[in-house]
């Protein structure tokens, strides 16, 4: 079953960033809920403040699940990445990512790594940059299982890393990290930049594919850009995958309106009439 969810960021520094709600959890869990949608996901400032709120309480009442908690945060306050060159500040980005994963798995949802991966530079080249990755990666998703959960890696367009762009890249380095635990997280929005076609690279990625950011070329809501979702929903359905397609996109022209868009565009691909 492919079920749907909605991103909502907490991160005053991100208040202009690709998330459909903003600020207001238990509004977001309204409109999300009224909605329809199975779940959020969470873009929140550290795990402290994840366990601050009354997420449990929130979710029980609306009846929705957590699909996904990020950990961007890192990079977007702390400036922190897991190929930093100072040993000490890649342990601090490890441990900020460690404690996501331990609350969101109180959730049994999964911590996502995206921006926190970083970049080679002049400091890190790329091969030491990319084994300083895999190694995180490995000790990460090994954390993840002992907590009952998977960890979710992104590979990001060239204008966000460097490091791994294709679902290719990310199958060959979460293939050689040391855990079984880790799966990437598919991002319609980069893929559109970087593959050659978005539903070959998911048929090739197959079971490596945790997990979906379901939104558009020009990161506004599925519908509202110029991706082809046909093919990408025959593709998933062949997969057999099972797995949130969450709503990363722009709130345009406003928050409800681009959850409600979201929606439609999902209950058309994969709601149990397009079957
Ligand atoms: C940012 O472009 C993005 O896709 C996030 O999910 C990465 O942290
Ligand atoms: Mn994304």
């Amino acid at each position: 079953m492919i079920r749907s969810a909605v991103t909502v960021c907490l991160v005053e520094q991100a208040r202009r960033g690709p998330f459909v709600f903003h600020q207001d959890l238990q509004a977001a869990c309204t409109a999300a809920t009224h909605l329809g949608f199975d779940a959020i996901e969470l873009f929140a400032p550290s795990a402290e403040h994840i366990r601050q709120l009354p997420l449990r309480r929130l979710l029980a009442t609306h009846g929705l699940g957590l699909a996904a908690a990020g950990t961007g945060a890192g990079m977007l306050i702390h400036q922190l990445s897991l190929c930093d060159a100072d040993p000490a500040r890649r342990r601090q980005a490890e441990q900020f990512i460690a404690d996501i994963i331990d609350v969101a798995a109180e959730f049994q949802a999964p911590a996502i790594i995206g921006s926190m991966q970083g970049r080679w530079n002049d400091q890190t080249d790329r091969t030491t940059a990319l084994s300083m990755l895999s190694e995180s990666l490995g000790r990460l998703g090994n954390r993840a299982a002992q907590a009952g959960t998977i960890l979710l890696y992104e590979p990001l367009n060239r204008y966000e890393t460097n490091l791994c762009t294709t679902l290719q890249q990310g199958c060959e380095l979460i293939a050689q990290c040391g855990s079984t635990a880790v799966r990437l997280l598919a991002d319609l929005f980069h893929m559109n930049i970087e593959e050659a076609s978005l539903h070959s690279a998911l048929l090739a990625a197959g079971s490596a594919v945790g997990h979906l950011h379901f939104v558009d070329s020009n990161r506004q809501a599925a519908g509202l850009g110029h991706i082809d979702f046909t093919p990408i929903a025959a593709a998933l359905k062949q997969m057999q995958w099972q797995g949130y397609a969450s709503a990363e996109a722009f709130p345009l022209p406003d928050s409800q309106i681009a959850a409600e868009q979201t929606i439609q565009t999902w209950r058309r691909l994969f709601g149990q009439s397009a079957d």
